[in-house]
């Protein structure tokens, strides 16, 4: 028996774990209490991790499917089958017509990014897509035009704030999103000890609700307009702090006027003076931080709503203070090192919609038209790297279908799940506890600065491979494929950069972190981070502006155009009928701490306990349409409908309903071997595909009209 420590790598806390191992096998895992950020926390998805390494269903060796149903092949050959289908599809159609999807668990492995992206790049396609686009775009398109890079994201200095504002956000079941936050619960009960006050807005009385000192219910879809008040009562009473490196405050004054808290509390749904009161103590307190995530970002404005935080923050002087929003100071800093890119938004335009890229990626909300649309440049392949696109984006049910109807697919999965089971071969990677790890991303969005470098705890199933290695071994066939393609198209092609490409695909993960470890400021390495298994604390993060900004003149203006454009819309909620039409209802989403996106429904120790996917709704709402509690309904929007049974709930505001995602197995006939009790429908199947937040095309999957009826 051996004892082992690591991270977890299921979310975007980055808890550190302490393994138990005997015989080749994880027998117990706990949270490790020397780990400087997480310091012994852990959730009940950690536990899972021995399930996952465990289950039958996970996938070891590649599969193809065939007439008979699925048959094992060897890797060789399907590499083989592979690359035959992505360069046929290149030679025969264009680069284009290979489409690509980068699911979430992509940030959560070291070898997706090491080796995943140059892979991608290959394939020089422009019909990228991602989580981000389903997700967390409108911060990296804020970031990208206020601070000169995607990735320069201000995190709540949680430990040291006085006063901590969160819209849409709820950490207690997601454990922290756009802000690396182990144990979150612990932060709130310091925070309130030394003083502190955390004020939540969300249109469900939330479990981080209820941990906070108020809460208040904001109807869905209008906290741009709460945000606008809040920055409008700043101006108007004068409790401004800004720094002499910020432009644009005047004109943000004459853009707010009209949102004053009169004005914009019947639609929001909150007092006139509670709105003045917040802005009055969050600007009045001593450091404070407003923090906004997925209920503010997959809505109709998600980068006014993100773009309007920045503003209170940097108001009221709490940008860049200790206790206000701060940078990072990882050890591999993605930003300084030029590792990411700043990011460029709406060079080009997607087909069918003509909505912008940002960062080389089209927003998901159109994946569907690309595949489905005829004509040149139609997407005839796709190739899905962890992620389950038919369960996690609007227009499930289409998709699906579209899904099937490729010449070509390649799903990089351990499971066969909604998506891959289109795929002619699925390529599984081994599972995190058989690979090294280092979280290039999540250390960069932590409310600390730590780095650890965790060696794979367990060895590789006979006959498995690392993600890392599926890339190289593929990547390296698909350039000498390309290579003797017949097609000089496709050879001028081969350019330089993908020369580089292929010799960073040779360089292990770990030798790729060592490097930039070492090449850091820091002089770290891999084998001095592994002297200290628990993990390396680099200490708070600290004040760095204007040095930090990666804007051209080192200043941050206000005054965005393309999001101030939209705030006639934001404005014209005011006048028209925002508030959904007789008998409508809006639909909201909904995470829980025992589920995780689409994956992870067949581990019983995780998924134990009472039903979750009913859609909650107002009690009072359910009264009016004679709909009994547990009742069956149907729920419809304007792209479809669902059946569902409701959950009666006084945490929802009246008015508004929530249904989780990630569900909708049973669809499918993917057959797992372990008894899943997780049932209901994908809410994905009526979600909308053509909402999308009119700046930068982010899915709204918040704040759905809906009707429901009883069955
Ligand atoms: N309506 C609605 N839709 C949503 C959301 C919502 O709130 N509401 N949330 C959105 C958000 S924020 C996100 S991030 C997306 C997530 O949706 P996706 O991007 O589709 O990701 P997951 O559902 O996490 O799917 C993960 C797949 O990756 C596989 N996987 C897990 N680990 C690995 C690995 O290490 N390697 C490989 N190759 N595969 C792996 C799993 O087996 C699973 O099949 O969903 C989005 N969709
Ligand atoms: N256990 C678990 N943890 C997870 C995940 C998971 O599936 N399960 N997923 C991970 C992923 S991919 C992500 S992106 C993060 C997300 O992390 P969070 O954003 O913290 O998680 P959500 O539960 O989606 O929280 C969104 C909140 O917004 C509220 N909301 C909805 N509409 C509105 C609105 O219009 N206005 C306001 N103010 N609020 C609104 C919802 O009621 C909800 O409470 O969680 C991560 N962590
Ligand atoms: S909170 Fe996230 S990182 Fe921590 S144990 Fe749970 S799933 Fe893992
Ligand atoms: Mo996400």
């Amino acid at each position: 028996m051996t004892v082992e420590f690591g991270t977890c790598n299921l979310c975007e806390a980055m808890c550190g774990l302490e393994f138990t191992v005997e015989d080749n096998a994880v027998t117990s895992i706990r949270g490790d209490k020397k780990d400087p950020l997480s310091r012994g926390h852990i959730c009940p998805k950690a536990l899972s991790l021995i399930d996952l390494h465990a289950d039958p269903d996970r996938l070891i060796k590649p599969v193809r499917r065939t007439d008979s149903g699925w048959q094992e092949i060897e890797w060789d050959e399907a590499y083989r089958i592979v690359v035959d289908g992505l360069v046929s599809t290149r030679r025969d159609h264009g680069a284009n017509a290979v489409g690509i999807y980068q699911g979430n668990p992509n940030v959560h492995s070291l070898g997706a990014m090491t080796h995943g992206i140059p892979f991608t790049s290959m394939l020089r396609t422009r019909n990228r897509y991602s989580a981000t686009s389903l997700d967390q775009l409108p911060h990296q398109l804020v970031n990208h035009l206020m601070y000169g890079h995607q990735l320069v994201l201000p995190i709540p200095d949680i430990d040291r704030t006085d006063f901590f504002l969160v819209l849409g956000g709820n950490p207690m079941a997601s454990n922290g999103s756009m802000m690396t936050v182990p144990d979150f619960a612990q932060r709130v009960r310091d925070l309130k000890a030394r003083g502190g006050t955390l004020v939540v807005v969300d249109p469900r009385r939330t479990e981080t609700a209820d941990v906070a000192d108020e809460h208040h219910f904001v109807r869905p879809g209008t906290d741009a307009l709460l945000l606008l008040a809040l920055v409008n009562v700043v101006l108007e009473t004068g409790a401004t702090r800004v720094a002499d490196y910020v432009d644009g405050v005047s004109e943000i004054a004459s853009f707010v006027r009209d949102f004053a808290p009169e004005a914009v509390a019947p639609v929001v749904g909150m007092a006139a003076e509670a709105i003045t009161d917040l802005a009055t103590r969050f600007a009045g307190a001593e450091s404070a931080v407003a923090y906004g995530r997925m209920g503010v970002s997959t809505q109709k404005f998600g980068t006014v709503c993100q773009w309007a935080i920045q503003v209170l923050n940097i108001l009221t002087g709490n940008l860049d203070r200790v206790g206000g929003a701060l940078l990072t100071d990882p050890a591999i800093d993605l930003v300084e090192r030029k590792i990411v890119g700043r990011g460029h938004f709406d060079k080009w335009r997607s087909r069918v919609r003509d909505l912008p890229e940002f960062a080389g990626e089209f927003p998901s909300s159109t994946l569907v038209d690309e595949m489905t649309t005829p004509g040149d440049g139609r997407i005839r392949a796709m190739a899905v790297f962890s992620g389950n696109p038919v369960l996690s984006m609007p227009g499930g049910d289409t998709l699906d279908q579209a899904f099937a109807d490729l010449d070509f697919m390649v799903s990089f999965d351990f499971y066969i799940n909604e998506t891959s089971r289109h795929a002619d071969v699925i390529l599984p990677p081994t599972m995190s506890l058989e690979r090294d790890h280092y979280d290039l991303i999540f250390s960069t969005f932590a409310v600390r600065n730590t780095a650890k470098f965790m060696p794979a705890v367990l060895p590789k199933k006979p006959g498995a491979k690392a993600d890392w290695e599926i890339f190289r071994d593929l990547g390296i066939r698909y350039q000498a494929a390309l290579a003797q393609s017949p097609v000089d198209r496709v050879r001028r092609r081969l350019s330089p950069k993908s020369v580089v490409a292929e010799a960073r695909l040779r360089l292990s993960p770990r030798r790729t972190v060592d490097a930039l470890l070492r090449s850091g400021r820091k002089g770290l390495s891999v084998r001095a981070l592994s002297k200290s298994p628990h993990g390396t604390d680099l200490g708070p993060l600290r004040p760095g502006l204007p040095a930090k900004l990666r804007t051209r003149d080192k200043r941050i203006q206000l005054v965005q155009d393309v999001v101030v454009g939209d705030l006639p819309a934001v404005h014209d909620m005011l006048t028209t009928a925002s508030v959904p039409a007789d008998g409508q209802l809006l639909m909201i989403g909904r995470r829980h701490l025992r589920s995780n996106n689409s994956w992870m429904h067949n581990t019983a120790r995780l998924t134990k306990g009472k039903p979750r996917h009913q859609l909650l709704a107002h009690p009072d709402d359910l009264r009016a349409r004679g709909i009994g509690d547990g009742a069956l309904v149907t729920v419809t929007s304007a792209a479809g409908s669902v059946s569902i049974e409701v959950l009666a709930s006084d945490r929802m505001m009246p008015g508004v309903v929530s249904m989780p995602h990630g569900f909708g197995h049973q669809r499918t006939g993917v057959e797992l071997s372990v008894a899943s009790t997780v049932k209901g429908p994908s809410v994905n199947d009526i979600t909308d595909p053509q909402q999308v937040d009119a700046v930068s095309a982010n899915a709204v999957l918040n704040g759905i009209p809906v009707t429901i009826a009883a069955v």
